[in-house]
């Protein structure tokens, strides 16, 4: 599931620092293929500036584990190991995509990654992590589960549904909320009175933390910690704090964000940071350039591929959206007619 490493930088940090260098590239070429007027629908929504938050929780997670994501998810499923032409065929609604060009950027699902599906809808996707904790328990299957979700997903109520049942039937679950400070234009401490998002799951009686996504080490040691637990039966929630780069969608300009935050909030880039500490452990740029123009031109071949793939033909619009029944259902007309005439 690990991509494959370069030689010269095999540490743990090399390895995040490589993930999240990936991400980035992809994410700049997914603005890319959309400014070319080549993805399927306008709404892109782009994690830069989120690395850490799924490559360290990613790389904290087992192959038999499960996750569901949230509209910005395209970092989350890439650092699980996707591959990265099937999705930005996905995000540019071509058939050789994850979902065949049906799920686009927001709806994409992958079941041999364990990915449950992204969704479209705030806090859409954090229930379906405690069903999948609960059916991993049954099976014994040692899986953890983990909703990846926005800090705007704490105002939704489904939220706390699911904290609560995750901790009174101690699901292997982990609810990795990343606190990228905005839900649309609407900057967290103008919509939520305590800001410390942990504290709500330690209410519930889940193990909680808050981590700097400056830090892809202290991120991924965190959910290391509440992974494992988690495996155990003790059901958790991390707290990424990290600052979003861009507009809330590709289109978004943030008018409603001062510049001078903006430029403060850049600062925090957990790529540069984790860049430099490769340095301070003595890779040198060149490497790191060198392993970086490598990405680059990976991603690149990501939009040629993608541009060159065809959309799902018109004939398969119901495959793959309706689940098959067995046997087929009856015609509700037919069906109300049968009821009707035995009254
Ligand atoms: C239930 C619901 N309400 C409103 C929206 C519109 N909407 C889409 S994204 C978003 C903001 C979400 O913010 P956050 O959860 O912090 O995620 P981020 O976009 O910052 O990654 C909103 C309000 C929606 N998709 N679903
Ligand atoms: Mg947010």
């Amino acid at each position: 599931m690990t991509p494959p490493f370069p030689t010269g930088s095999n540490s743990d940090l090399g390895r995040l620092y490589r993930t999240m260098r990936r991400v980035r590239s992809f994410e700049e070429r997914v603005g890319e293929l959309f400014v070319r007027g080549q993805s399927a629908g306008s709404m892109l929504h782009l994690s830069i500036g989120e690395e850490s938050a799924a490559v360290g929780v990613c790389a904290a997670m087992k192959p038999q584990d499960t996750f569901t994501t949230h509209h910005r998810g395209h970092g989350i499923f890439l650092a699980r190991g996707a591959d990265p032409n099937r999705m930005m065929a996905e995000i540019g609604g071509k058939e050789a995509g994850y979902c065949h060009g049906k799920g686009g950027s927001m709806h994409i699902a992958d079941m041999g990654l364990g990915h449950l599906g992204a969704n479209a809808i705030v806090g859409g996707g954090i229930p379906a992590v405690v069903g999948a904790g609960l059916s991993a328990r049954h099976k014994g299957n040692g899986a953890v589960s983990v909703a990846f979700f926005g800090d705007g997903a704490t105002g939704q109520g489904i939220l706390y549904e699911s904290m609560n049942m995750a901790a009174l039937w101690k699901l292997p679950v982990l609810f990795c909320c990343i606190n990228n400070q905005y839900g649309m234009g609407t900057r967290i401490d103008n919509a939520t009175a305590n800001t410390a998002l942990h504290e709500r799951a330690l209410a519930f009686g889940l193990a909680a933390e808050t981590v700097d996504g400056l830090d892809v080490e202290a991120v991924a040691e965190a959910a290391r910690r509440l992974v494992d637990g988690a495996r155990a039966g003790r059901p958790a929630f991390l707290a990424v704090d990290c600052y979003r780069f861009f507009g809330h969608a590709r289109k978004d300009k943030s008018p409603y964000r001062d510049p001078a935050e903006e430029d403060e909030g850049r600062m925090k880039d957990p790529v540069a940071h984790a860049r430099a500490r490769l340095i301070d452990t003595g890779m040198t740029a060149a490497a790191l350039d060198a392993m970086d123009g490598e990405i680059d031109a990976e991603m690149d071949a990501t939009i040629d591929f993608t541009i060159a793939q065809t959309e799902p033909p018109l004939a398969s619009m119901f495959r793959d959206v309706y689940a098959p029944t067995e046997p087929e259902p009856e015609p509700v007309r037919a069906r109300i007619a049968r009821v009707l005439a035995r009254t």
